[in-house]
């Protein structure tokens, strides 16, 4: 490779060097040098990966392995490459002068669009040097064109590195990942080798295929063909887009942004531009006046924000779209709910006053709250929904929310090409480059089963972060960058312009319809304020802010342009602004009659219908018919059914006989429970969607929710897609490798349907802490925050087997100490106790042990009358233990979900001489049983498990405790004394018994890890736990 770039290095440049003189121009007069005739081209043989190797166009990084290939051929044998290489290299290698080594073959092509003859141009080719003989062109004047071709190439690749976007002037992205003066960027960065000539300017070349600037003119001069580019690249625009791998998408967005004219807007579209931006500013203002010092994370410095995202949501409209789901930060949200959603005034008012809530929940700091609002959008004169999902503190945290919302609502919309639903992101330029969510959430961007085939962001770049300026908040030149892994088009506009940014939003909006793909604003903007309205910016920041002070409010530019062109008088825009202040003023007097505040304003994802009508403790069945559990076992048990044709692999073979066997013996493993679950729920019209980790197999491969063809690829076969005729969907799908990106993404989507079971499965039960800030944030704390609901379920394999610290915990202990019932209060027992407790709770933790128990555990889930999420410790060694069975008589008719099973052996046939009663949960219940049996102390100990940990079983628990009258009671558990239920269940157990008896604990002492490392000391750690809970 060293030897190619050293090649490479002396070819450079294949332009022609065209000297000197200094125009008059303001425009792209940097691309004139003065005085040095001589300037050679400096070539770095280290290539940055943003830095293409300065010899484009043909060799850039891509085809550098390609011309190693050919060099390397040409080596060997000069013949086996093309006549054009061999001359090539043998000119290179003879020391050619830059740009003299290649020597362009002649094109028989017949010329394509903006394709002229040569020998046509030949009498536009004046200035010295350019002589055409006797119809024949000399190679300068090839060469010049391809310069002309690589100065046009330069422009779409890296004009967005000069172009004017930052509205304050400071600051400019250049090449190295830094921010520096302005003054000094190094115009070289555009058109970096290609000096020309004052002479040069008006001669006329013809234009590439690659470019739109000409219009309907396939040759230009250069002069206008420099003005045209630096229109459209270098002035309040910047436009990355070149490095999108597809040809048609690039000359997609090269005709929007270089058609000359495009930008072009009526009088009515910007005195629209002008309305919007007159509210904008207006309800910033109103509250700032209002209360003066109260937080709200205003959006002075990027007011355009309102109009910029309207415009999106009317162009969206425009060309189908019908929902759009929202996700903001805090900065500028007020104003959207007011301005962009149309929340009524009167309800975002209300926030600033301290008023009791007229309903259930602890609500959220107003900057957080969520909303949904149905109405018609004036301009398109269609209807739309809007839903702003509500948010933690937590940046960009609800990225994958959004997203996952979205899908969902596509779904069930059938709109599986997102025509009628989709995302709308919003990001802080500081969080969008620092948190690693973005880049987890972009990764799902393209995945069948997660795509919501397309999402506009729109960066709020003001610069800043809280305090920090970008040198010290990102190693990347823009805050963007991280868009560019999926190839979205990333347009950088200046905040100050309002139509360069009504523009960008237009062809975003477009892109999206157009290619369903992701697609980034980043409007370079200010903040003209402190981080929040009580916030002194100039301890930190003086001289930008300085400068902040001293730049005038964009509206009252943009209105000052109105006038001048004629488009507007004075008197209106006074006007337009009153009108919108006296609406402020009146919903402000209402909002003062307000006497409570409702949280249920705030519900981004309403469930019209289902709460209707339902009795509010009413639980459905969760047994099936027998008919049922036979039908999915052997649908479960059966390859598909043109079997002949579809081969499947003997070990599934296997499985399914081994399925078919359980079937016929009226029993289920936990694999086959599960699919019982899923089947049954189907059945009744249920969507199920399980989602993680190589869910489709299963980890420990005991699910086989997918059968492969073994000799065609990708041809596949689900079972459970084919129980019924009518039956409810079934989406089971393999997730990238995110656990805070996809169980975001699931929450999103359990919040749109309660008729659906969603599931998340970890590869891990531990791998959930990566996903922690959804968990916390949203899963354990929504209800009470957002009076939202969730039925989502996370299944977490959980036990201490000997594999390690990892892989044996999922924390199990940590979701009991996020749940919210009181250690001391025993709820009054009645008929209702258990779902009165569900019911107030905010999610349910528990850990099986029967396939049964786990099968009504998650039908429970859609037969309650509320959601609520669950969490579910399952199992690994336990999936494939031969006592880990259920009859078909656990679930059938009649039976139902056992909080706690109590002991059935032969301790029961005399309670009180019982001596020992344990209680535990999970796994370690055969390991018990295993120990109790070896000791012979079946008479002497009995054993209840403990299903469903959080809500506590105080009721079950004291019935189990009062049948033991003489027993110890004990708590066993396989974690340590720190970890596991210990500590939930230690004083939910005091207060069942009311102190009258005491509970010890056997498990393994306190423990900083989860679990040891050698397989040794986990038996002995085992062997001592169990002698513990044996001894009596
Ligand atoms: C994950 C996370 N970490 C830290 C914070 C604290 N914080 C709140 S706002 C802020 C700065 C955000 O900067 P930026 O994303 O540029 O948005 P801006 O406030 O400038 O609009 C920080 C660090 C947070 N809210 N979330
Ligand atoms: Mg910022």
């Amino acid at each position: 490779m060293h030897r190619v770039r050293t090649v490479l290095n002396n070819l450079v440049p294949l332009a022609p060097l065209i000297h000197n003189a200094v125009g008059p121009e303001g425009f792209a007069s940097w691309l004139l040098r003065s005085g040095n005739a001589s300037c050679t081209v400096m070539v770095s043989s280290t290539r940055h990966y943003n830095a293409p190797v300065q010899t484009e166009p043909f060799l850039n990084g891509s085809s550098s392995a390609y011309v190693e290939e050919m060099y390397n051929a040409w080596l060997a044998d000069p013949k086996s490459v093309h006549v054009s290489w061999d001359s090539f290299f043998r000119n290179s290698t003879a020391g050619a002068a830059p740009g003299q080594a290649y020597q362009p073959p002649p094109s028989l092509a017949a010329p394509g669009r903006n394709q002229v003859p040569v020998t046509s141009i030949a009498p536009y080719l004046g200035g010295s040097g350019a002589p055409a003989l006797g119809g024949q062109i000399n190679e300068k004047v090839i060469d010049d064109h391809l310069a002309v071709q690589a100065i046009i190439r330069s422009y779409q690749a890296r004009g967005h590195l000069v172009a004017d976007l930052d509205p304050l002037g400071i600051t400019y992205a250049d090449l190295h990942g830094t921010y520096t003066d302005r003054k000094g960027a190094p115009p070289e960065q555009v058109v970096r080798h290609y000096m020309l000539d004052e002479a040069d300017m008006d001669r006329v070349f013809k234009l590439p295929s690659t470019t739109f600037i000409g219009g309907k003119e396939k040759a230009l001069s250069l002069r206008e063909i420099l003005r045209r580019l630096e229109t459209a690249y270098c002035r309040h625009i910047g436009c990355e887009f070149m490095f999108i791998n597809s040809l048609e998408q690039c000359n997609w967005i090269r005709q929007k942004l270089e058609s000359p004219g495009i930008m072009e807007m009526d009088h009515d579209e910007k005195r629209l531009i002008l309305a919007r931006l007159t509210r904008a500013t207006g309800f910033e203002s109103f509250l700032a006046r209002k209360w003066s010092s109260e937080k709200r994370f205003g959006l002075e410095g990027c007011e355009i924000l309102i109009p910029a995202m309207k415009q999106v949501i009317d162009k969206s409209t425009e060309l189908g779209v019908e929902s759009i789901v929202m996700g903001m930060p805090h900065r500028g949200r007020l104003n959207v709910l007011a301005n962009v959603c149309r929340k009524p005034l009167e309800q975002i008012f209300t926030q600033f006053a301290a008023l009791e809530a007229a309903d259930d929940g602890s609500g959220d700091v107003k900057y957080h709250l969520g909303t949904y609002i149905e109405r018609l959008n004036r301009v398109t004169n269609k209807n739309i929904r809007l839903a702003v999902v509500a948010n933690p503190s937590h940046l960009e945290a609800v990225d994958p929310v959004v997203q996952g919302k979205t899908r969902a609502e596509q779904f069930y919309r059938g709109d599986g090409e997102g025509k009628k639903v989709m995302s709308l992101l919003l990001h802080g330029d500081a969080a969008f480059c620092g948190q690693g969510i973005v880049y987890e959430t972009f990764h799902l961007s393209d995945l069948p089963d997660y795509t919501t085939h397309g999402t506009v962001h729109i960066v709020v770049n003001n610069q800043i972060g809280f305090t920090t300026d970008p040198r010290h908040s990102r190693s990347s030149p823009y805050c963007t960058d991280v868009a560019r892994v999926v190839n979205a088009p990333i347009f950088h506009v200046n905040s100050d312009d309002p139509e360069s940014v009504m523009h960008v939003c237009k062809i975003a909006a477009e892109w999206r319809a157009t290619f369903h793909k992701d697609v980034v604003i980043d409007i370079v903007c200010y903040r003209r304020n402190g981080h929040n309205e009580i916030d002194e910016p100039m301890f930190t920041q003086p001289l930008m802010y300085r400068k902040i002070k001293n730049t005038p409010h964009v509206l009252d530019k943009y209105a000052e342009k109105l006038i001048q062109e004629g488009v507007v008088t004075p008197e209106e825009v006074k006007d337009v602004k009153e009108k919108y202040e006296k609406i402020c003023e009146e919903s402000y007097v209402n909002a003062r009659k307000e006497t409570h505040i409702k949280y249920k304003d705030w519900l981004d994802s309403p469930w019209s219908g289902f709460f209707e009508g339902k009795d509010p403790l009413k639980v459905s069945p969760t047994g099936v018919k027998e008919d049922t559990l036979v039908h999915i076992g052997k649908r479960m048990s059966s390859p598909p059914p043109n079997a002949a044709e579809f081969i499947i692999h003997k070990g599934i073979e296997r499985i399914l006989k081994s399925r078919m066997e359980m079937v016929e013996a009226r029993v289920v493993d936990w694999a086959l429970g599960e699919a019982m679950a899923f089947g049954s729920l189907l059945k009744e019209g249920i969507h199920v969607r399980l989602s993680g980790q190589d869910v489709e197999r299963g980890t420990f491969s005991h699910r086989h929710h997918v059968l492969h063809h073994q000799t065609v690829d990708k041809a596949t076969y689900r079972p459970l897609c084919h129980m019924y005729p009518d039956q409810g969907p079934y989406t089971v799908c393999n997730s990238s490798l995110s656990e805070f990106g996809v169980v975001g993404f699931e929450l999103g989507y359990s919040m749109t349907n309660p008729n659906a079971l969603v599931c998340w499965e970890a590869q891990f039960g531990d791998f959930n802490n990566t996903a922690q800030c959804i968990i916390d944030q949203f899963i354990s704390s929504g209800q009470a925050k957002w009076v939202r609901q969730s039925g989502l379920v996370m299944l977490l394999p959980h036990a201490l087997e000997g594999m390690g610290p990892e892989h044996s915990s999922a924390r199990l202990e940590r979701f009991l100490q996020m749940s919210s019932d009181d250690p001391d209060y025993f709820p009054p027992e009645s008929e209702e106790f258990a779902v009165r407790q569900l019911h107030d709770i905010n999610w349910i933790v528990a850990n099986c042990s029967t396939p049964a128990n786990y099968f009504h555990i998650l039908r429970r889930q859609i037969a309650l009358p509320f959601r609520k999420p669950l969490i579910l410790m399952t199992p690994k060694s336990l999936l494939r233990h031969p006592e880990a069975r259920s009859s078909f008589d656990l679930m059938t008719e009649n039976t139902e979900f056992l909080r706690v099973i109590p002991e059935e052996g032969a301790a029961t046939e005399n309670p009180s001489g019982v001596k020992k009663l344990l209680f535990c949960s999970g796994k370690v219940y055969y390991d018990l049983k295993k120990a109790r049996n070896e000791k012979k102390l079946e008479k002497d100990i009995a054993i209840a498990r403990v299903e469903q940990i959080s809500p506590f079983p105080y009721d079950l628990v004291k019935k189990e405790c009062a049948k033991y009258p003489n027993a110890a009671l004990c708590w066993a558990q396989e974690e340590a004394k720190n970890q596991g239920s210990w500590t939930y269940v230690q004083p939910r157990f005091n207060t069942t018994l009311n102190g009258s008896r005491d509970v010890s604990y056997a498990g393994r002492p306190t423990a900083a890890s989860p679990a040891t490392g050698s397989k040794m000391q986990h038996l002995r750690e085992l062997t001592a736990l169990l002698d513990d809970a044996m001894a009596v």
